[in-house]
């Protein structure tokens, strides 16, 4: 069983520190926490900051991921493979990666995990109807899969372990939303680090999953648990509507009615397009 994480200066691990996301995060986990271990495959996109340290580790290889995971407090995984991909590549980065990070954590005695889920894993609900946090997944993709197969994994080792963990449904992480879809599931870097900052910290949390989104007036998402938790976004998408608005978007017919948007209608063959999915499920 975990202890609660001391309040003061947790070692945190980032992966995916390379990408765009984790290249946004890391200035702010590093000021709030004065240390930060980076990880990715590829090198940092800017040179390392003092405090900043970096390990390159595939996830797919469990003795490199023993490694980066050791004297680490807590983990913000945004590590693997963040788009649709071939079946292969998913199941290797997001499947058999994420196994093996929840498995060296607990051998490691890492006490907390924020994990970036996605909107992909609900990405087939309707955008007629808000969703909460309890609702089954519905994912739109292979990705959307691994990223519910993620939430659950967490579950366990939340459950079984004593682990805690926070998954973040994350809509579009940006300095402004980028089109229509984004107006409703746009999050600046800085609210996300609000999450992420729940996750690290907050002596209560178990198990959770929130909504990756700022304070945007056309959300799809009922986010009370993440206010619950403390969350108080300050972006505001509505600041950008009329700009977005303005712009002609060539259309979607299928990924216009679901909000996983274009990863709905990637590969999208359904009999009977207008049927849209399952009886009994918001
Ligand atoms: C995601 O999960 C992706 O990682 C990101 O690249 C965007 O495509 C985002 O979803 C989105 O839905 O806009």
């Amino acid at each position: 069983m975990t202890a609660p994480l001391p309040a003061a200066r947790p070692r945190v691990l980032l992966t995916g520190a390379s990408g765009d996301v984790g290249t946004r995060l890391r200035p702010l986990l590093l000021q709030a926490y004065g240390t930060l271990r980076l990880s990715d495959i590829v090198e940092p996109r800017t040179p390392l900051a003092p405090g900043e340290t970096f390990m390159r580790a595939d996830l797919a290889d469990p003795a490199q991921v023993a490694g980066i995971v050791e004297d680490i407090d807590a983990i913000v995984h945004l590590g693997g493979f963040s788009v649709e991909g071939p079946w292969e590549t998913i199941l290797q980065a997001n499947i058999v990666g994420l196994h093996a990070l929840y498995e060296a954590a607990l051998r490691a005695g890492v006490q907390r995990v924020v994990f970036a889920s996605s909107n992909h894993a609900v990405g087939f609900y309707g955008r007629d109807r808000p969703i909460d946090h309890a609702v089954p997944p519905r994912p739109d993709t292979r990705y959307g899969v691994s990223k519910a197969f993620g939430e659950a994994l967490g579950a366990l080792y939340a459950d079984k372990h004593g682990l805690r963990v926070l998954n973040i449904r994350i809509g579009n992480v940006a300095d402004a939303p980028i089109d229509r879809r984004r107006l409703s599931i746009w999050i600046t870097p800085a609210d996300l680090m609000q999450l992420v900052r729940i996750g690290i910290e907050d002596p209560a949390l178990r198990y959770e999953i929130v909504y990756g989104m700022s304070d945007n007036a056309r959300a799809w998402w009922d986010n009370r648990r993440a206010h619950e938790l403390g969350y108080r976004p300050t972006g505001r998408a509505e600041d950008h509507a009329a700009a977005i608005l303005g712009r002609e978007e060539r259309p979607d017919p299928v990924g216009d009615r679901f909000q996983g948007g274009s990863y709905c209608s990637q590969e999208f063959d359904h009999p009977e397009p207008d049927a849209s999915g399952r009886g009994g499920v918001a």
